[in-house]
């Protein structure tokens, strides 16, 4: 445990002077929301714009069997009133969002809050136009460009629900979702350029109707111009459109509970979730989050990388600084394009105060050496931020280092897709950092540690297990979309009176935690969740294919990789050519993301009497951890560990 006696290291005594919050203040506010959160949100709900003022602030309960959670629910606001209208009359002027493409020679965009309003208003008249009304589903499949951010916030605008699908996704997933949340349109583009080359969104979306309903509609984005196949009656110019509509859509009066949006999320079995999030309680989490734990201020520019696709994009790049009336960056390519020092070029080129990112990310920039960052004049940096995983010491220190130089505070924020923000994260005014550890709870948010098997409270200050939640925060997803047995079952059944996490972790003798990764069967690759379940039915989905396991195990860059163990049908000869064709049946079934690291040949999988493949020992070999397998004698034939052993890819 040498990491809990690790340095300590605080904001610098001007960074803390300047913080919104400092530490006597965190300790008072986080005191006050736990033992009085009706008091503490209550106050914190002003925040927001509200048509009708909420008379109550909250009424949830854990309890297995009736797991409910509301947030000022006889309240009524309009989520885009709040990122967009309500700051016209003082900042029509300042920069909403900048917008830096793919291409580096291409002229950034610099849309005012001025112009994306008209934009919003416009396109809100667009989907009206194509039947859109309150509650329907709307489907975007978009690159990271503004229109992803006008679609978004056009859908709040009328009270239609959007489910963003990440554009690296195929057309099967497209469609999968699609169907799930039943929706009435698709947005979308003719293409993505990403690192210099082009995704042909607009015919994977082609690809993924043909499996949906011929009423959907499909609203195209002109954005490079490439070649698309149109179909006269079902696709939509989005462009042509906006120009002729009207640039005044009056808002929508939403209840607080209104769902705002789904986004599809992995779990340890089964299909994606459609995790739902409401209007009231997410963006005022998303808010006061983005301000506190960012330490953003007026005239700043935020930069959070993640892409739209993904909640983090949800909630830091589009509702939560929006909701601040902050400028928030968007970047459509990727780190490596044109060469590795793009993010810091861009950092220079906009004057970036705060930059968010995943420690994917950072290892691989850290592997190609320190002058592509030192080449640029890195000044307006004043915080840094991680999200998505766990950051290794390394990758830690080489962050503060050389892009912060030892002066910008680095926030290490744990959260989930169901969370809806940070729930685990240093306030960096306030909270000295320890690398590697989310630290302490943000405001309301009341994390404690479970005996993983009998889920008894472990009430000493150092510990480690399970980590689950107390009790609710206003940026609680709410149930998953269609299905709210699966909810309670997922996160509410095995730990009764908590909200589990899926993650493990420890506590140190400070109180800080430690997130040690999941516990259940999703993996997490370069920040992105894939439910082992997931990448095994693609597999056994391919005819060759009779049996599939699929594990984490150790990668330098991602983090953690796809290890597939796969077992041939009769008849089916393993080779390198059967390896690659499953490599891009993967790619094409759920998309590039899921393609496996490694495929091992697998004549026999460990499996119990009951037939039951004992993921156990797959992981133990897939981590090279083979000293120590257990228990192996309940297997049905315990000579195919022996068999696997010695074929891993540790023995290549
Ligand atoms: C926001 C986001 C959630 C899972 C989560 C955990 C891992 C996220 C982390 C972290 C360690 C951090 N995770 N942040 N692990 N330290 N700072 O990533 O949402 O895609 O739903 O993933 O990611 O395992 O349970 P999501």
């Amino acid at each position: 445990m040498a990491q809990d006696h690790a340095k300590l290291y605080p904001a610098s005594d001007d960074f803390i002077k300047n913080a919104h919050i400092d530490r006597a203040k965190y300790d008072e506010m986080y005191a006050q929301s736990v033992s009085d959160p009706e008091g503490f949100w209550g106050e914190q709900g002003k925040r927001l714009d509200w048509i009708t003022p909420y008379s109550t602030v909250k009424n949830t309960s854990f309890d297995f069997g009736k797991v409910d959670i509301k947030w000022f629910e006889d309240g009524v606001l309009n989520v885009a009133y709040n990122c967009v209208d309500r700051h016209l009359a003082t900042r029509g002027d300042q920069t909403a969002i900048i917008f830096e493409p793919d291409d580096p020679a291409a002229e950034a965009q610099h849309i005012t809050y001025n112009m994306l309003s008209e934009k919003v208003n416009r396109f809100a008249n667009v989907l009206l136009s194509q039947g859109v009304m309150r509650g329907d589903r709307v489907v975007i499949y978009l690159p990271m460009i503004p229109e992803a951010a006008y679609a978004m916030l056009a859908c709040a605008r009328i009270g239609a629900i959007h489910s963003i699908v990440f554009a690296g996704f195929s057309p099967d997933a497209l469609a999968n979702r699609i169907n799930d949340c039943g929706a009435k349109v698709v947005i979308t583009a003719d293409s993505a350029p990403r690192g210099g080359r082009k995704t042909a969104l607009k015919s994977n979306a082609d690809a993924a109707l043909l499996h949906c309903s011929d009423r959907v509609r499909c609203l195209v984005v002109k954005h490079t111009g490439d070649q698309i196949t149109w179909i006269e009656g079902r696709d939509v110019d989005v462009k042509a459109q906006m120009q002729q509509a009207s640039p005044d859509c009056p808002v929508r009066p939403m209840g607080a509970e209104d769902p705002l949006f789904i986004l599809y999320t992995s779990g340890s079995t089964g299909k994606p979730k459609g995790v739902v999030h409401t209007s009231g309680g997410y963006l005022l989490y998303a808010s006061i989050t983005h301000e506190y734990v960012f330490d953003y201020h007026e005239g700043d520019v935020f930069w959070c990388s993640a892409d739209v696709g993904w909640v983090t994009g949800h909630s830091y790049i589009v509702y939560g600084p929006l909701a601040n009336g902050a400028t928030t960056l968007m970047f459509e390519g990727v780190p490596s394009y044109p060469d590795a020092g793009r993010f810091w070029a861009v950092c220079e080129k906009h004057k970036v105060n705060q930059f968010y990112t995943a420690p994917t990310a950072l290892r691989s920039l850290m592997g190609q050496g320190n002058s592509w960052v030192e080449k640029y004049d890195l000044s307006s940096i004043k915080l840094l931020g991680t999200v998505g995983e766990p950051i290794n010491p390394e990758a830690w220190n080489w962050y503060n280092d050389i892009v912060g130089k030892g002066r910008a505070p680095i926030v290490d924020t744990w959260w989930q897709t169901e969370t809806g923000g940070h729930l685990l994260t240093p306030l960096p005014g306030a909270v000295p950092t320890k690398p590697g550890s989310a630290t302490l709870p943000f405001f309301g948010v009341q994390p404690v540690v479970l005996e993983p098997t009998t889920g008894e409270e472990l009430k000493a200050t150092a510990t480690e297990g399970v980590l689950c939640l107390k009790d609710s925060w206003p940026g609680q997803m709410r149930t998953v979309w269609g299905d709210h047995e699966r909810f309670q079952e997922t996160y509410f059944q095995q730990y009764k009176g908590y909200y589990f996490s899926g993650d493990g972790c420890r506590r140190d003798e400070d109180g800080y935690y430690w997130i040690t990764g999941r516990v259940d069967d999703v993996i997490n690759v370069s920040g992105h969740r894939m439910g082992t379940a997931e990448v095994e039915s693609a597999l056994v989905a391919h005819p060759k294919v009779a049996e599939a396991a699929v594990v984490g195990f150790p990668h330098e860059v991602k983090g953690q990789g796809i290890y597939a163990y796969v077992t041939l049908m009769n008849g089916q000869e393993p080779s390198d050519a059967l390896r690659a064709e499953l490599e891009k049946w993967v790619r094409a079934e759920i998309g590039p993301i899921a393609k496996p690291d490694f495929i091992q040949w697998a004549p026999g999988l460990p499996k119990t009497r009951s037939g039951k493949i004992m993921r156990r020992i797959l992981r133990k070999i897939a981590e090279n951890d083979t000293g120590a397998m257990g228990d192996i004698s309940t297997l049905a034939d315990p000579s195919v560990v022996e068999e696997l052993i010695a074929n891993s890819i540790w023995k290549l």
